[in-house]
């Protein structure tokens, strides 16, 4: 168990702290300034999808209120600050015409950052997939491919020489798994074998995206965001043995060896069978490209058995307001374990962060559960590095309350309060300690780390 005292420790001076977000969660402006519809606009209009019925269609005002949003991130004294762009704003059909009234808000973004001496980490898909290309099949057909590379090429031409990282696609896994196997997110398709093949294309797009963008000459930093984490058997027989080696290879193993071995795990292509995905030759030369870095966004561990696969079982362990177990040790793990079975690029910890209730009282909003997390898997990468993992940045999720997908708004991951009656904007006490953690980084750079972390 972590006891994050990490108020004495020292990270690397050029460590990079951040705050992330994603566009279709905190935009609004849904069909401003030629805008097109995404795959999440349409999927909030089914009945039901939604827990609370609602969408993204105001969220959280960002796309009008960005530049303060830019000052909150500022006065947070964080070193980069992760966003992503919404295809269908800059190309409202995911191909021909771009929409230069929608590059211009990123430029605008892109540039405010700058100016506040803010790095860009960018992310080119974070799900929200335009409509137009959805209907021709979106990520199972091999065609969205090419119109993800040429998306990715006019992004690259135009914000390249300004932001420090490209990712191309946010957690493949949930696009493919939530996305296409159980549908309980946009586009709403349950098909394993649509899953497998839409992860396949997302790889695919990822490679050749990258090639091309270097290609043109651009010099930011590329990879992709995985989520992931480590899988335990419920016991020691062999039934729950085989389920966790199961749920390791389809969550894991499966997202994490097309992109550093060029190869799919054997075992899951067996578990597969007719659902393993059409491959053409030289698909997975394309696929494994060299990485610059390889963002992990950790919130849980799984405990998965025999009799009931990805249940997780919480041990007592605090649960957060999602239902999913506080388990900062599984981060450690997590990365020392891709460190002894892969060759990685340096690692980023892009998303990290939990939902839970705040105590609103006075304009103060109370979140000591939330800051206890953040604090409790700081120190957790801590210890990943003095094991030997090469961490460059650390990211929490989130900046903003905002729209937690099929949760809508009623799970709030902010550590910036976000009042969707007036807009307002709060600093938690979550945000208060980030806040002062990174002062008291900037004043010991340099100096030898003394942490008190136990585990
Ligand atoms: O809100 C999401 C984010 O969009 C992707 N990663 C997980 C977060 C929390 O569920």
């Amino acid at each position: 168990m972590f006891n994050a005292d990490i108020s004495k420790t020292a990270f690397p001076a050029d460590f990079t702290w951040g705050v992330a977000t994603s566009a279709f969660q905190i935009e609004g402006a849904a069909d401003t300034d030629g805008k097109g519809p995404s795959i999440w606009d349409d999927f909030c209009r089914v009945p039901g999808v939604i827990a609370d019925a609602s969408d993204g269609r105001q969220a959280c005002e960002h796309y009008q209120r960005w530049a303060d949003d830019l000052d909150l991130v500022a006065s947070l004294g964080v070193d980069a600050y992760r966003f992503s762009i919404s295809w269908p704003r800059v190309q409202a059909l995911g191909s021909g015409a771009f929409n230069e009234a929608g590059f211009a808000f990123y430029e605008r973004l892109v540039d405010g950052m700058l100016a506040r001496g803010l790095k860009p980490f960018l992310t080119l898909n974070h799900w929200d997939l335009p409509s137009a290309l959805q209907a021709k099949g979106g990520w199972e057909n091999r065609d969205t491919v090419p119109c993800f590379v040429d998306y990715a090429c006019e992004v690259a031409r135009r914000l390249g020489d300004r932001v420090a990282s490209i990712c191309t696609h946010n957690e493949p896994w949930v696009i493919a798994v939530l996305g296409h196997e159980s549908g309980i997110f946009a586009p709403g398709i349950k098909s394993r074998a649509a899953a497998i093949q839409v992860a396949h294309h997302l790889f695919l797009s990822h490679g050749l995206a990258l090639t091309a963008m270097r290609a043109q000459g651009c010099k930011a930093d590329m990879g992709i965001v995985l989520n992931l984490s480590p899988i335990d058997a419920a016991t020691d027989s062999a039934a729950d043995q085989a389920a966790a080696r199961r749920a390791d290879g389809a969550g894991l193993r499966w997202y994490v060896e097309p992109l550093l071995k060029g190869e799919y795990p054997a075992d899951v292509l067996q578990d597969l069978g007719a659902d393993a995905p059409r491959v053409l030759p030289g698909d997975m030369g394309n696929i494994k490209v060299p990485l610059d870095f390889l963002g992990v966004n950790y919130y849980m561990r799984s405990v998965v058995s025999a009799g009931e696969p990805w249940d997780i079982k919480t041990g007592g362990n605090e649960i957060t307001d999602m239902g999913w177990e506080v388990y900062p040790q599984g981060l450690t793990e997590l990365l020392v374990r891709l460190h002894r079975d892969y060759t990685l690029p340096p690692i980023f910890i892009t998303e990290n962060g939990a939902a839970f209730q705040d105590e609103v009282l006075d304009r103060q909003v109370h979140d000591g559960q939330r800051q206890r997390y953040i604090a409790r898997h700081i120190a957790a990468t801590l210890e990943a590095m003095r094991q030997g993992v090469r961490v460059d940045g650390y990211f929490v999720w989130s900046l903003l309350d905002n729209f937690e997908w099929s949760s809508g708004y009623a799970k709030r991951f902010g550590i910036v309060r976000v009042d969707y009656d007036t807009q307002q904007r709060m600093l938690k006490d979550s945000a208060l300690w980030y806040r002062d953690f990174l002062d008291r980084q900037r004043a010991q750079h340099g100096v030898q780390a003394t942490s008190a972390l136990e585990i």
